[in-house]
């Protein structure tokens, strides 16, 4: 019963966000930073997902991107993202998702994420690996650095600091190591997961950007913890997923 309400209510977001992809004039709004869009369609998604979860479960507890914490005494908690990849999606570009994660009593239990625009729904449940389309997914098994492919972003509102992300990036592209800027965690774990990338990391993501993107790849045999290398945690701003085998060397590169 979780299961098909996480993907109705996955399927129930992307079908609006496909609804509203590429209208013109479409409603933007701008929160903390430079250009951080919140848009109708985001508020839209947000509200059919809603929907569907209440409709089965009108006392778990919500956290979504657009409309923050509905708090109740419930062990599940549906950490949601209605776009995530919002300035892609704002600006045309089919590279954004629809990220739903389910919780139970604090261990991410369950994930999906939904790009209809390249028609890739991944899907993980702890203990049962991670599909996209249904068929299993695994991180690739590459253990040079030199020869990795890696993603990274950047937050809205950049803070500089010894080992921001514009140094970080830095000793990667110097030296020569290819690196990929998505625009959406979700989308950068999902391609990790599914052997597209080596690793992704980012100094600064929310709970809702991560949540499901984190199970999917743990699911796929990579490892995900915060840039200092301990277990990760929705909860907290940091973040480095991988294959496994190229972890230990990733934290060695981001502190060199
Ligand atoms: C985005 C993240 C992305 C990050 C962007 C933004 P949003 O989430 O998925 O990884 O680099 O700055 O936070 O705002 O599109 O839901």
């Amino acid at each position: 019963m979780l299961k098909n309400v996480l993907l109705e209510a996955t399927e129930a977001g992307a079908k609006v966000i496909q609804y509203y992809f590429n209208t013109k004039n479409l409603q933007i709004s701008n929160k903390e930073g430079a250009y951080n869009p919140v848009t109708e369609a985001d508020t839209a998604s947000e509200k059919a997902i809603f929907e569907v979860i209440r409709k089965h479960f009108p006392d778990h507890f919500i956290l979504s991107e657009e409309s923050g914490e509905m708090e109740q005494a419930s062990e599940y908690k549906w950490i949601i993202d209605p776009i995530d990849g919002t300035v892609n999606f704002a600006q045309g570009i089919p590279v954004c998702c629809v990220s739903i994660a389910v919780e139970k009593a604090g261990e991410i239990i369950m994930g999906a994420v939904y790009n209809p625009f390249m028609n890739e729904f991944y899907f993980a449940e702890k203990g049962k690996g991670a599909t996209l389309n249904g068929e299993q997914i695994h991180v690739t098994k590459k253990a040079d650095l030199n020869k990795a492919c890696i993603a990274t972003g950047f937050p809205y509102n950049y803070v500089e600091s010894e080992n921001d992300p514009l140094t970080s990036i830095g000793k990667f592209i110097k030296n020569g190591i290819s690196v990929r800027r998505l625009g959406s965690a979700a989308l950068d774990l999902c391609w990790v997961a599914a052997g597209r990338l080596d690793a992704y990391y980012e100094h600064k993501i929310h709970s809702w950007d991560g949540a499901a993107g984190y199970i999917i790849v743990k699911e796929a045999g990579g490892k995900v913890t915060d840039l200092q290398g301990n277990e990760y945690s929705v909860y907290q701003p940091g973040i480095l997923a991988s294959n496994t085998i190229l972890h230990e060397d990733m934290l060695a590169r981001i502190h060199q």
